[in-house]
């Protein structure tokens, strides 16, 4: 069995990580060099940053907090948040950035998808995926942060993600995200069933045993964000009670 990753969400809106319910009521949640620092020696094995700013004012400064969190920080980094056309891509792989993740953008062009992986490696593009669920029961994604749902079949859309060069799917439940009713389990098996591509299960964790859950469920990582900035729990508290469940976590 691969070793899994823990992975710590930072949600950074004009430079500051905020954390809210359902992408609203966003709260501060302190300063992204900080927190990425403090979550590497927690023991992250890697760091997600998304820039959730809805004005350009606020997006102008995701490069330098790419260039800044990359300046102290060892561990691979996946930045998302407004990557509209190719070339954001590349100002932050070139800031740094290990990764990109590609979320609103891809759904209006999906070739987007196939361009950022001819260009940058199939291991650069992450696809970023809302679903939140439907009254029969499957899962559709949105977008916009939240605000648009747009009626596509979102385990549809992760197929054709990964067919078009996604080399890892981000896979957010709407539903879930901020509640701490722990990760809409159902989704990822329904995911990880159509797709080959790694799958970063996020959204909803409280415990460990939900990190535990959703692994089960076919998540190859695991990202939480609330449970972290609380200083509920911390990396190394997650990896411990994992270990002790037979999972292999990197220690
Ligand atoms: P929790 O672990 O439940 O806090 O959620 C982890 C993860 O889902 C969130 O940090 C992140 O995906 C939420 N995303 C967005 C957003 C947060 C605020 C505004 C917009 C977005 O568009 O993804």
């Amino acid at each position: 069995m691969l070793t899994v990753r823990i992975i710590p969400c930072l949600d950074v809106r004009d430079g500051r990580v905020v954390k809210g319910v359902r992408f609203a009521g966003l709260r501060d949640a302190g300063c992204p060099v900080e927190r990425a620092a403090l979550y590497e020696k927690q023991g992250a094995d890697e760091l997600v940053m998304l820039d959730v700013s809805a004005t350009p004012e606020g997006r102008a400064t995701q490069v330098d907090t790419v260039r800044l969190v990359r300046e102290q920080l060892s561990i691979p980094l996946s930045v998302g948040g407004g990557v509209r056309k190719v070339a954001d891509a590349g100002a932050l792989l070139d800031a740094g950035a290990d990764k990109v993740g590609i979320n609103t953008a891809a759904v209006r062009e999906p070739q987007l998808i196939d361009e950022l992986s001819r260009r940058f490696g199939c291991q650069c593009t992450v696809l970023a995926l809302d679903a939140a669920r439907t009254a029969n029961g499957s899962w559709e994604v949105v977008v916009l942060s939240g605000r648009e749902r747009t009626g596509r079949d979102a385990i549809a859309w992760a197929r054709e993600a990964a067919d078009r060069g996604a080399g890892e799917i981000l896979l957010t439940s709407w539903d879930r995200d901020g509640t701490r009713a722990g990760y809409d389990d159902e989704l990822i098996a329904a995911v990880s069933d159509a797709v080959t591509v790694p799958i970063i299960a996020s959204g909803g964790a409280a415990g460990p045993e939900h990190l535990l859950s959703a692994l089960k469920a076919g998540a190859d990582a695991v990202l939480a964000a609330s449970i972290f900035h609380d200083g509920e729990l911390t990396v190394a508290d997650v990896k411990g009670y994992l270990a002790q469940n037979g999972v292999n976590v990197r220690t």
